[in-house]
C-alpha cells in the first residue's frame, strides 16, 4: 500500500482506502451524499493502537461536570468522537454517528452551548466566558459579567442564538501556541480561560480552539459541522455559583438550555418537564400540607405536618403489620451510640464522611447513627443463640441520620434525618436463598398493595479501585456477590450492574423506581453480609453442639418513609388511594343549618374507621366544593334538607363528579371494602 493511503474500517466489516488527511466526511460521501448530510460526528479507534493505561477517570479532584472531558487531552489510541472534518492520518476504524446515537446528541448539547456564548457576547460583549459542557439534560454555560442576566436577558438570549444557528456558521477547529493564546486571554481579562488553560495543558502544548464567525473558544471539541445542524434548542433558566465554588471568587452566572435532534423530541421534553412540575412532591407538599421544611430547623430536616403524617402513620402501620404476619420480632434501640461502636462496625473507617460529627461529653463521644445495623447487633448479642432461633429477623422504623451534602437534599426524597423500614435477618449460610426469595415476595407484596408496578433490579457491586469506601477483603466480596446473583437467577429476576454502589460491608440487590424525568432512586434493598458478623465476633450454637458464624441481611422493604412518600405523591400527583388518603370523606352542608346533620354525618363516618373534614364554613356550597377538590379528597359529600330527611348523601367521586344521592349506610359499606381491598379505583 503506497505511504500516502489510509485504510477506513467500516462497522460492516468493508474497508476504504484513501488518500491520508481525507475526513469522516469523506467518507460519508464516498457512501452516499444522504449519509453525508446526516451524519453529526464520526467515532474512530486506530487500528494499529498500542494497548495503553486506562483513560484518567473523569470526576477526580475537583472537576465539574464536562471539564475534564471538555479540556483534557484525549488519549490518542482509544476509541473517540471526532468532527467529520477532522484529517484522517492512519488506519481507523470509523463509525458515523446520526441522529439515531446517543452520543451524538451530547455533540449538538455542547455546540448548543457555543450557540449560546456566541449569542450572549454579541448581546453582552463585556461578558466573561467560563465553561459550557453538555449534561444529561441539556447543556450550559458558565458567565461572569457585574449586572446579574434577567429574565428577558434570557429570551433575548434564546432569540440571539436562533440568528446564529440561522447564519449556518462552519465550526472550525483551530490550534495555536498555548502561550499565545494565554497571552491573549489575560490581556482581554478572560480569567476563567486563563485558568482552565493553565490547569489542562502544559508548557510546550498547542491548545485547541473552535471558532464559528467571530466567536472563538478554547475547546477540543468534538462539534456538529456547522451551528445550522443545532435545530431545536431552548433556553431553561439561570443560577448564580462561586468560580470554582469558592465564596472568596467573583459569582459566575450559569445559563442552562437544551438541545434535541428535533422539535417534536424538545416538545416531548417539555411536556414531560411540566408534568414533573405537576407531580412534584416538594410542591405538592405544600400545596396539600403534608409537611415543611423550616429553615430553623434545617435543611433535609422535614417536618410532618398533621396530614403527612398521617400518611406516615399508614404506610407505618402497614408495613409492621406485614413484618409481623412474615416472622419478624420489632425492636426500639435509639439514634445515638458512642463512637467505638461504629470504630468496630467499620463505619468509621468506611462511611464517616456520612455522618454527623461527634458529640464531645468529655467522658465519652456520642455519634448520631447513619444505621441502624451496630444496634441489632447488640442485640443479638445480648444473649447466647442456638441454630434453632434462626432465622431471626429483627426489624425496627428506624431514625438515622446521615450528612447528605447540601446540594444533594431535596424535599422528602434526601434528606438528613430520615426512618427506615429495616430489618437485619440473622442467618446460618444455607437459609440465605430462602431468606432472599422472602425479602423479595415481602417488596412485590407491598409494592402491589402501594401500586408500585414499574420497578427495576440493580446489582450494586463495588468499586474495587476505591479501596477507602470498602472493606477489603476480595474473598468475602466475591461470595457475597456469588450468593446474590444465584438467588436472582433462581427467581429468574432480570438485573443489571453497577460497580461503585455497594455498600462498605457488601454487595446489595437494589430496587429502583423512576421518576416521570426517568431519573432514578433507590427505594427497596437487599444486602448480604459477612463483614459485620466476623467483626462482632458474632456465633450460634450449632446442632452438633460447635458455635458457627452466622450471616446477616440488611433489607428494607419500603425504603425510608421519607423516599418512600416522596414517590406516592408523585407516582399519584396527590390523588392517594382511598387507604392513604389523609382526608378520605369531605363533608359540605348545603346550607348553614345542614351543619348539625353534617355532625352526625361525620361521626358516623369516624365510628367507621373513616377518616372526615367537615366544612361548616359560612361559604357557598360551590366554594367549598372547590377548596375540597383542590385538597384532592376522594370523596365529598354534599347534603340538604333532602338528603336530611332521608338519612342519604349525594357523592361526588374525585376525578368522575357527581354520582347522585345513596344512603349513608351504602356509602360507607362501599369505602369500607375498597380500604379493605386496598383498591386504587374510586
Ligand atoms: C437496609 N444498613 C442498611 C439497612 O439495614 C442500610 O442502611 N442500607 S442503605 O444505606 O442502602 O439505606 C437504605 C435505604 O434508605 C436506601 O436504599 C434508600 O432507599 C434510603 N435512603 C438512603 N439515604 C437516604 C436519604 N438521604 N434520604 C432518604 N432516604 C434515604
Ligand atoms: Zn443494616
Amino acid at each position: 500500500m503506497p505511504d500516502n493511503q489510509i485504510q477506513i474500517h467500516l462497522p460492516d466489516g468493508s474497508i476504504k482506502q484513501l488518500p491520508a488527511g481525507s475526513t469522516a466526511h469523506d467518507v460519508a460521501m464516498s457512501i452516499s451524499p444522504r449519509l453525508a448530510a446526516a451524519a453529526i460526528v464520526a467515532r474512530i479507534k486506530p487500528v494499529h493502537a498500542a494497548p495503553t493505561k486506562a483513560a484518567p477517570t473523569p470526576g477526580d479532584e475537583k472537576s465539574e461536570p464536562g471539564e475534564r472531558s471538555m479540556y483534557a487531552a484525549p488519549d490518542a489510541s482509544a476509541e473517540r468522537l471526532v468532527d467529520l472534518r477532522a484529517p484522517l492520518t492512519e488506519d481507523v476504524h470509523l463509525q458515523l454517528l446520526t441522529e439515531k446515537d446517543p452520543d451524538a446528541l451530547q455533540v449538538v448539547r455542547h455546540s448548543a452551548a457555543h450557540v449560546m456564548a456566541t449569542a450572549v457576547l454579541e448581546l453582552f460583549p463585556e461578558a466573561r466566558l467560563g465553561h459550557g459542557p453538555a449534561t444529561d439534560a441539556g447543556f450550559f454555560y458558565d458567565f461572569h459579567r457585574p449586572t446579574p442576566f434577567t429574565t428577558d436577558d434570557l429570551s433575548a438570549i434564546e432569540l440571539k442564538m436562533a440568528e446564529v444557528v440561522g447564519r449556518d456558521e462552519p465550526f472550525v477547529r483551530e490550534y495555536e501556541p498555548r502561550e499565545q493564546g494565554l497571552a491573549d486571554y489575560r490581556a482581554e481579562g478572560d480569567f476563567m480561560k486563563v485558568h482552565f488553560i493553565e490547569r489542562f495543558t502544559k508548557p510546550g502544548d498547542e491548545i485547541s480552539l473552535y471558532r464559528n464567525g467571530t466567536f472563538v473558544d478554547f475547546c477540543r471539541g468534538p462539534h456538529v459541522p456547522s451551528t445550522g445542524r443545532v435545530k431545536a434548542f431552548k433556553v431553561m433558566s439561570l443560577s448564580g455559583a462561586y468560580w470554582l465554588g469558592d465564596e472568596k471568587n467573583p459569582q459566575l452566572q450559569r445559563i442552562y438550555g437544551t438541545a434535541f435532534f428535533s422539535r417534536k423530541d424538545l416538545d416531548e421534553y417539555l411536556a414531560l418537564l411540566e408534568e414533573a412540575k405537576r407531580r412534584d412532591h416538594r410542591r405538592l407538599g405544600k400545596e396539600l400540607e403534608l409537611f415543611t421544611v423550616n429553615e430553623d430547623v434545617g435543611a433535609g430536616l422535614p417536618l410532618w405536618l398533621p396530614k403527612g403524617a398521617t400518611i406516615r402513620r399508614l404506610l407505618e402501620e402497614y408495613i409492621l403489620q406485614l413484618e409481623r404476619e412474615t416472622g419478624y420480632e420489632h425492636v426500639y434501640t435509639p439514634a445515638l451510640a458512642k463512637v467505638d461502636l461504629y470504630v468496630r462496625s467499620g463505619h468509621w473507617a468506611h462511611y464517616h464522611e456520612d455522618m454527623f460529627p461527634p458529640m464531645d461529653l468529655k467522658t465519652e463521644q456520642l455519634v448520631l447513627r447513619p444505621m441502624n445495623c451496630p444496634h441489632h447487633i447488640l442485640i443479638y448479642e445480648s444473649k447466647l443463640r442456638s441454630y434453632r432461633e434462626l432465622p431471626l429477623r429483627l426489624a425496627e422504623l428506624g431514625t438515622m441520620y446521615r450528612y447528605e451534602r447540601s446540594g444533594a437534599l431535596s424535599g422528602l426524597s434526601r434528606v438528613r434525618c430520615m426512618t427506615l423500614n429495616d430489618a437485619h435477618i440473622f442467618c446460618t449460610p444455607d437459609q440465605i436463598k430462602e431468606e432472599f426469595s422472602n425479602v423479595m415476595r415481602l417488596v412485590e407484596r407491598a409494592y402491589r398493595d402501594l401500586g408500585i408496578t414499574r420497578y427495576s433490579y440493580r446489582l450494586s457491586l463495588r468499586d474495587p479501585a476505591n479501596k477507602e469506601k470498602y472493606v477489603d477483603n476480595d474473598e468475602m466480596w466475591e461470595l457475597g456477590e456469588r450468593v446474590l446473583r444465584e438467588a436472582l437467577d433462581s427467581l429468574g429476576l432480570p438485573y443489571r450492574e453497577s460497580r461503585g454502589d455497594a455498600a462498605f460491608y457488601g454487595p446489595k440487590l437494589d430496587i429502583q423506581l423512576a421518576d416521570v424525568m426517568g431519573h432514578e432512586e433507590t427505594y427497596s434493598t437487599i444486602q448480604v453480609d459477612f463483614h459485620l458478623p466476623s467483626q462482632f465476633a458474632l456465633v450460634y450454637t450449632a446442632a452438633d453442639g460447635k458455635q458457627h458464624r452466622p450471616v446477616m441481611i440488611h433489607r428494607a422493604v419500603v425504603s425510608t418513609m421519607e423516599r418512600m412518600i416522596a414517590y406516592l405523591i408523585e407516582h399519584y400527583a396527590g390523588n392517594f388511594p382511598l387507604w392513604i388518603a389523609p382526608v378520605q370523606v369531605g363533608l359540605v352542608p348545603i346550607a348553614e343549618r345542614h351543619n348539625d346533620y353534617g355532625k352526625k354525618l361525620q361521626e358516623q363516618l369516624r365510628a367507621a374507621g373513616l377518616r372526615v373534614e367537615l366544612d361548616s364554613r359560612n361559604e357557598k356550597m360551590n366554594a367549598k366544593i372547590r377548596d375540597l377538590t383542590m385538597q384532592k379528597i376522594p370523596y365529598l359529600l354534599v347534603f340538604g334538607d333532602k338528603e336530611q330527611e332521608a338519612g342519604a348523601v349525594s357523592v361526588r367521586v374525585r376525578g368522575k363528579g357527581d354520582q347522585g344521592s345513596m344512603p349513608l349506610a351504602d356509602f360507607i359499606a362501599k369505602a369500607e371494602s375498597l380500604v379493605a381491598s386496598k383498591s386504587i379505583e374510586l
